[in-house]
């Protein structure tokens, strides 16, 4: 017999302690959480007596029932068999899946907690029909959880489940558990849909819902809150709505896409965007970098500002600019007022760029850059390459296994991965084809762009990968060029957003010509006859920058007065 279809995308798992629950009436709470649209019921109580626990389980089945919602009882399967609700959920040391199954007969819904791939694949072996995978977040609902796994560790497991060669295992449905609420659950669903640009079956498995304690049953407004988190499941967040249209041919196993490469002219309405709008560029930066950025900004056409306190980011985020963080002070407190800042850009979908300066170097820096990841999404990461080595690691990645060239990329490997090199790392170890192969890897999961400069650039969006070879050793000489590369990125990625021409621009192209207006710039600068060195370099390459805004404006004029 088929087993009713289950939507599990708001799996209220309740809890009847005082901390959560406070003086209210469980009965009372659900009812009101249902009639919010949670979509499953779990009575999940640890402490009452058996008889209190069939009473109250019949209470919550007659609600549920009413509005054809499945109830599932935790840990008790003689409860469940006694009051013949639809299901029961397993925990590690619970009764095993094969005896419940025995018990309760094939039509039935068991659910099963699992942490670990081992688990995940036991659990599939002995019929669970849906997987609850955590501890996602530490929370203070559940004080014995065995593992915080986080966002990395629920992908490792949907990854698992994905390549799997039996389809039970592939097609199992799966949520995931702990500290979920309002205000991360579109950046958790956000960050575990991650397509595999190279994955041989093509196959993405994403989560199909999320199991939910304290942020209904601790809610004062149990009906609200369901509501909301309903309406969240089912939005795309705010910062995602300008991401590039998908193009759905990633079938090749190369990293490199064929498009027509994009000609000055398709690149001009970015730079002009930018002193038409006049953006934001909000930074927050290093103390060495400061004014240099500023004046960078300037010469682009963008309006400064360099503020470090969180607490007015979102007087700032409202002003549609965009936001650079520059990871070369993290302090605790610098980090701190960092969090509030992706929050704010985060809710109101401003760009952010990442630039995770010296992220491989020390174990802190290692550290901040997972704190940084874990806190919202960046529209754009930026660093060279051992700091993007520190940024796959950070999501999750290892790049150990082989690539179809037979080339093996080493270091960013899970663990015990590598020390890398000091903060201004210099020549390469990665051949072209690994950098792409990196670059696209990581923007595919995290559904942004990533750039690693270099000699060469490599930018992807994980659909569309290009390499840029302009640019001059200049910048490689002078303090700053890095920084303030993310500085123009987030000015043109603010501008694109309030420009009509270039708003339906993915934000891969966007990058593409901040790129090329800063290094052909800095080609021009290099090669005037006043230039000696580092030293000129710098005003001359702020006139270049300048420059080339003025001949874009120019040329968008005479290409207007032909057309009239
Ligand atoms: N199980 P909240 S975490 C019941 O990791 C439960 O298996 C977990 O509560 C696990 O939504 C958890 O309030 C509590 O964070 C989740
Ligand atoms: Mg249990």
């Amino acid at each position: 017999m088929g087993k009713p279809d289950v939507d599990y995308s708001i799996y209220l798992v309740t809890d009847s302690t005082e901390a959560i629950l406070g003086k209210r009436d469980l009965g009372k709470v659900v009812e009101q959480a249902l009639e919010g649209g949670v979509t499953l019921v779990q009575y999940r109580d640890k402490t009452s007596d058996t008889g209190h626990l069939i009473y109250t389980a019949r209470t919550l089945h007659r609600a549920c029932k009413a509005r054809n919602i499945p109830l599932i009882i935790n840990d008790r399967v003689d409860v469940a068999l006694e009051i013949d609700c639809e299901g029961v959920h397993l925990g590690q040391d619970d009764m095993d899946i094969a005896s419940a199954r025995r018990l309760l007969g094939p039509s039935k819904i068991i659910g099963a907690t699992v942490s670990t791939l081992s688990q995940a694949r036991i659990a599939v072996d002995r019929g669970a029909d849906y997987l609850g995978i955590g501890t996602l977040y530490a929370t203070s609902t559940k004080k014995n959880t065995k593992e915080i796994i986080g966002i990395n560790g629920i992908r490792k497991i949907l990854h698992f489940l994905s390549v799997q060669e039996d389809a039970a295992a592939r097609e199992i449905k799966t949520v995931c558990i702990g500290g979920i609420n309002a205000s991360n659950l579109q950046l958790i669903k956000h960050q575990l849909y991650a397509p595999d640009p190279f994955s041989q079956r093509g196959i993405t498995k994403t989560i199909d819902g999320v199991a939910i304690v304290s942020a209904i049953m601790g809610s004062l407004t149990p009906k609200a809150s369901s509501e909301h988190l309903t309406h969240l499941f089912h939005t795309p967040p705010p910062f995602s709505t300008i991401l590039s249209p998908s193009p759905s041919s990633s079938s090749s196993s190369s990293p490199y896409t064929n498009k027509p490469t994009p000609t000055p002219t398709t690149l001009l309405p970015s730079i002009l965007s930018v002193p038409t709008h006049n953006p934001l560029s909000h930074n927050m930066t290093n103390l060495v970098v400061q004014n240099f950025a500023a004046s960078i900004a300037l010469s682009i056409g963008a309006s400064p500002i360099m503020s470090t306190n969180g607490l007015e980011a979102s007087d700032l985020a409202n002003l549609h600019g965009g936001l650079v963080i520059n990871m070369g002070t993290a302090t605790p407190e610098a980090l701190h007022n960092h969090r509030l800042a992706i929050r704010a850009y985060n809710g109101v979908g401003g760009p952010i760029v990442l630039d995770p300066v010296g992220a491989g170097a020390t174990g802190a820096r290692r550290e901040a850059l997972g704190f940084l990841v874990a806190s919202g999404w960046f529209s754009v990461v930026k660093g060279n390459e051992s700091e993007i080595l520190a940024v796959a690691q950070a999501s999750g990645l290892s790049f150990t296994s082989s690539y179809s060239s037979g080339s093996r990329i080493s270091g960013g490997g899970g663990g015990g991965g590598g020390q890398q090199r000091g903060v201004d790392s210099g020549s390469s170890s990665l051949s072209l084809l690994e950098k792409a192969y990196i670059v696209k890897k990581i923007a595919s999961r995290e559904r942004n762009v990533v750039l690693m400069t270099g000699a060469v650039d490599v930018l992807s969006d994980g659909h569309t990968t290009y390499a840029v070879r302009n640019g001059h050793a200049y910048l490689g000489m002078i303090t700053g060029s890095g920084c303030t590369l993310g500085t123009t990125i987030s000015a043109y990625l603010a501008a694109a957003r309030m420009d009509r021409k270039v708003r339906r621009q993915s934000d891969i192209n966007t990058v593409l010509s901040t790129i090329l207006h800063y290094e052909i710039a800095a080609e021009r600068a290099a090669s005037l006859s006043s230039v000696h060195g580092p030293g000129t370099f710098v005003p001359a390459f702020i006139d270049a920058l300048y420059q080339l805004r003025v001949e874009a404006v120019r040329y968008a004029d005479a290409e207007r007065g032909a057309g009239d």
